[in-house]
C-alpha cells in the first residue's frame, strides 16, 4: 500500500492519508491518482475514518499539467473515466473522509476534495477550477459533484471567468461546512475524524452510501430508500444499544451550540 507521494499513517481508528508531493504542490499525476485509489482500496478493518490532507503550502494543484500531452479522444476518455474509478474509492469506499484544505483546492484537487464528505478549510484556502483558462474541462467527478455543492451556476462562473474564490467565500457558497485559522485544519480534521470514528458502523455506511443516491432520487423512491435503511440501521445491535444507554441515563445529551 505504501507510494512514494503518500504518507499513511494509521493513528488508532484514524487513517491520515497526505498527499507528499510538494515540489509539485501535490499535483495528481496518474500514478499518484492511482496510488489514491489503492490507499483507500486497501484501508487496514481497523480504520472507521480518514483524514485526506496534502503536504505543504497547499492542499493539491489539481491534474499534473505535464502530462497533458497529446491524447486522442478515446484515451482522455479512458483518463477521465480512471479518475471517476479513484475518486469512488474516495467517495464510496470504506469509511467517510475528512479533507483538511489549506492554500490552492484547485482544479482536480477540487475535483478530490468535492469527493470527501467534510471539508475543513483554512484561511489560506482558495478555490479555483483554472481548466477554464486552459482550454480544457473538469475531468474527475467535478461536473457531478462541484454543482451539488455550490450550484451550476456558480461552477459555471468559476470556469468562464477563471474566478477565485477565498476561504471565507468558499465555507459561505458550500465547499466548505468548516473554516478555520490558518494551519489549524489538519487538527480540527482529525477531531472530527476521531468523532466520525466513533460512530456505528451502519450509520456511516448509511450517510455515505445511502444519503447522496436518496437525494438524487425522485421524493417517492428517496421515501422508501430512506425506510429501508432506516430499519437496517436500527436493528443492529449497536443502535439498541447506544439508545438503551440514553434511556439509562448513560449517553451525552445533546448541547446547545
Ligand atoms: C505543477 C502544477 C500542476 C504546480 N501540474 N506541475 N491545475 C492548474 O492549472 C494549477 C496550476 N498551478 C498553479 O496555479 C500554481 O502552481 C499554484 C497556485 C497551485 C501554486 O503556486 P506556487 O507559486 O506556490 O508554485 P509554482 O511555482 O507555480 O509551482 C511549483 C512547481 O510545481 C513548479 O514546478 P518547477 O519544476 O518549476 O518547480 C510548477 O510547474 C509545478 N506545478 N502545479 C504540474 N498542476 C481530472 S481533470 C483535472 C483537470 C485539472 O486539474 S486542470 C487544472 C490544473
Amino acid at each position: 500500500m505504501s507510494h512514494k507521494d503518500i504518507h499513511l499513517e494509521i493513528r488508532d481508528a484514524v487513517a491520515v492519508v497526505r498527499l507528499s508531493r510538494p515540489a509539485k504542490r501535490n499535483a495528481l499525476s496518474d500514478d499518484l491518482i492511482l496510488g489514491v485509489r489503492n490507499v483507500f482500496e486497501n484501508l487496514p478493518d481497523t480504520v472507521r475514518a480518514a483524514v485526506l490532507d496534502g503536504e505543504g503550502e497547499h492542499f493539491c494543484a489539481g491534474l499534473d499539467l505535464s502530462e497533458l500531452k497529446e491524447r486522442d479522444a478515446g484515451q482522455g476518455l479512458h483518463h477521465s473515466r480512471m479518475w471517476h474509478a479513484a475518486l469512488e474509492c474516495v467517495q464510496y469506499g470504506p469509511v467517510p473522509v475528512v479533507a483538511a484544505l489549506h492554500g490552492a483546492v484547485v482544479g482536480g484537487g477540487l475535483e478530490l476534495a468535492s469527493a470527501c464528505h467534510i471539508r475543513v478549510a483554512d484561511e489560506s484556502t482558495f478555490y479555483a477550477l483554472p481548466e477554464g483558462s486552459r482550454g480544457i474541462f473538469v475531468g474527475g467527478g467535478g461536473a457531478v459533484r462541484i454543482p451539488r455543492l455550490i450550484g451550476a451556476a456558480r461552477m459555471a462562473d468559476m470556469m468562464l471567468t477563471g474566478r477565485v474564490y477565498n476561504a471565507q467565500d468558499g465555507e459561505r457558497i458550500g465547499f466548505a461546512q468548516y473554516l478555520v485559522p490558518q494551519g489549524q485544519a489538519f487538527d480540527k480534521a482529525f477531531e472530527l475524524a476521531q468523532l466520525v470514528a466513533q460512530n456505528a458502523p451502519l450509520t456511516n455506511y448509511a450517510l455515505m452510501h445511502a444519503l447522496p443516491r436518496i437525494a438524487e432520487q425522485p421524493s417517492d423512491q428517496g421515501f422508501l430508500t430512506e425506510a429501508l435503511m432506516a430499519a437496517i440501521a436500527q436493528s443492529a445491535p449497536e443502535a439498541k444499544s447506544r439508545v438503551k444507554d440514553f434511556l439509562e441515563g448513560r449517553a451525552n445529551k445533546v448541547q446547545k451550540a
